[in-house]
């Protein structure tokens, strides 16, 4: 009787776990059709890559889609609208959307000069790639965020998908030399990041976005965010607007952050200059981190940390905090140079796309990185209190 009732039970067990595990295999099936070329609305796209950035689903799209641009390539675009004129601020919605300037369309020389890298005594294992310098055309217009997306923003996005904890984190290996990506839960909490110590060293936290391990308003940067949390982040906006929200494309930033600048900073290349225009890790940054022979002590720009965004003046495109502040994921795989990039504005999307694009320098930064050329290719799922995002949007 007692082994009947055993076999009874695992029967009931069983036909419980297939349930919903039909349901979901079903549910996934629907999904994955709506990514299929040719089916499904763009806006039907959109829902779905939120849903499965958001954790809900075990299954990628796969076919190298892994972001809003790659669900727009798959998509025939929605019908063009009348851009408004450059220059033009906007907003999508009054809860949470970022604020958006409108970016002309142009031509700007992208990379590092000859000569620049050396007089800014960038470290010998940095040089070499922001280079060859090549000719960009952007013929599309596109919208840039007029500032990093904040705490606030961000936090509207994790309240309406109820976002789940991350599922993987970063911590220091056993010589403290390196770091490792550790899969499942952190112990004892669920997420963590990576900060830099009073030396300058950077050491694995428990910290996470919401508590970054020093004190932000809310309008700060968000921070401790991974570029896989920026896509998501994006497909949740895209839904939500219905326009395409993404990240823009490297040489989209790089024109933004130069607004027809050509030297190494849209503000001042003087030291003594510089902390008018950015926060980088200044005197008050060297009096929180001693032991970081690195820092510009030239200036004082009131910050340790990270500033409320458009603290410090904007460039000549109108937008904030380009350099300095938070880094900026982008779309673009890594690539160490720009042999074979493409020169029309679009992403790059070949190459190491495990790493993609970060731009713009921090607060934590030597101003010899802190420069509209300075490129980083970053693992996508690296969270650390100096990377941040903005968001583009096509029309
Ligand atoms: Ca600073």
């Amino acid at each position: 009787m007692k082994k009947i009732l055993i076999q009874y039970a695992v029967c009931v067990l069983a036909v419980a776990l297939m349930v919903p595990l039909a349901r979901a295999q079903s549910q996934t099936a629907g999904l994955q059709a709506t990514f299929a070329k040719d089916a499904g609305t763009l806006s039907e796209k959109f829902t779905g890559l939120a849903r499965v950035m958001s954790g809900k689903y075990d299954w990628k799209p796969g076919q190298g889609v892994r972001s809003v641009a790659d669900v727009f390539k798959t998509t025939l675009p929605p019908a063009r609208v009348q851009t408004p004129a450059p220059g033009t601020s906007f907003r999508d919605c009054s809860n949470g959307c970022p604020e958006m300037v409108v970016v002309k369309q142009g031509r700007f020389t992208m990379g590092a000069p000859a000569g620049e890298e050396a007089r800014e005594n960038l470290p010998d294992q940095f040089r070499g790639r922001s280079v060859p310098q090549h000719l960009i055309t952007i013929r599309h217009e596109f919208a840039i965020g007029k500032f990093d997306v904040t705490r606030d923003e961000y936090a509207q996005f994790v309240a309406e998908t109820n976002r789940p904890d991350p599922d993987n984190c970063i911590t220091a290996n056993a010589s403290g030399t390196g770091f490792i990506a550790t899969n499942g839960k952190c112990r004892p909490d669920p997420d963590s990041c990576i900060t830099v110590n009073a030396s300058a060293g950077f050491i694995a936290t428990n910290g996470n976005w919401h508590s970054p391990g020093f004190p932000q308003t809310g309008r700060d940067p968000v921070v401790c965010v991974s570029w896989d949390d920026a896509q998501a982040y994006v497909a949740w906006l895209s839904a939500k607007t219905g326009h395409v929200y993404r990240l823009p494309t490297e040489a989209e930033w790089e024109y933004a952050a130069r607004a027809g600048t050509t030297t190494a900073r849209y503000g001042s290349d003087n030291p003594a200059e510089f902390c008018r225009y950015s926060n980088v890790a200044d005197l008050d940054y060297s009096e929180q981190h001693p032991g970081d022979s690195g820092s510009n002590r030239a200036c004082r720009d009131g910050y340790a940390f990270t500033s409320p965004v458009g603290s410090f003046p904007p460039n000549q495109f109108g937008l904030y905090d380009m350099l300095g502040n938070v880094m900026d994921w982008n779309e673009d795989c890594w690539n160490t140079n720009y042999s074979g990039a493409p020169t029309d504005g679009t992403a790059w999307q070949s190459g190491d796309c495990g790493r993609r694009v970060m731009r713009g320098g921090s607060w934590d930064a030597d101003l010899s990185v802190v420069r509209s050329a300075s490129r980083r290719g970053i693992p996508t799922f690296y969270r650390v209190t100096t990377f941040g995002f903005r968001v583009a949007r096509t029309f």
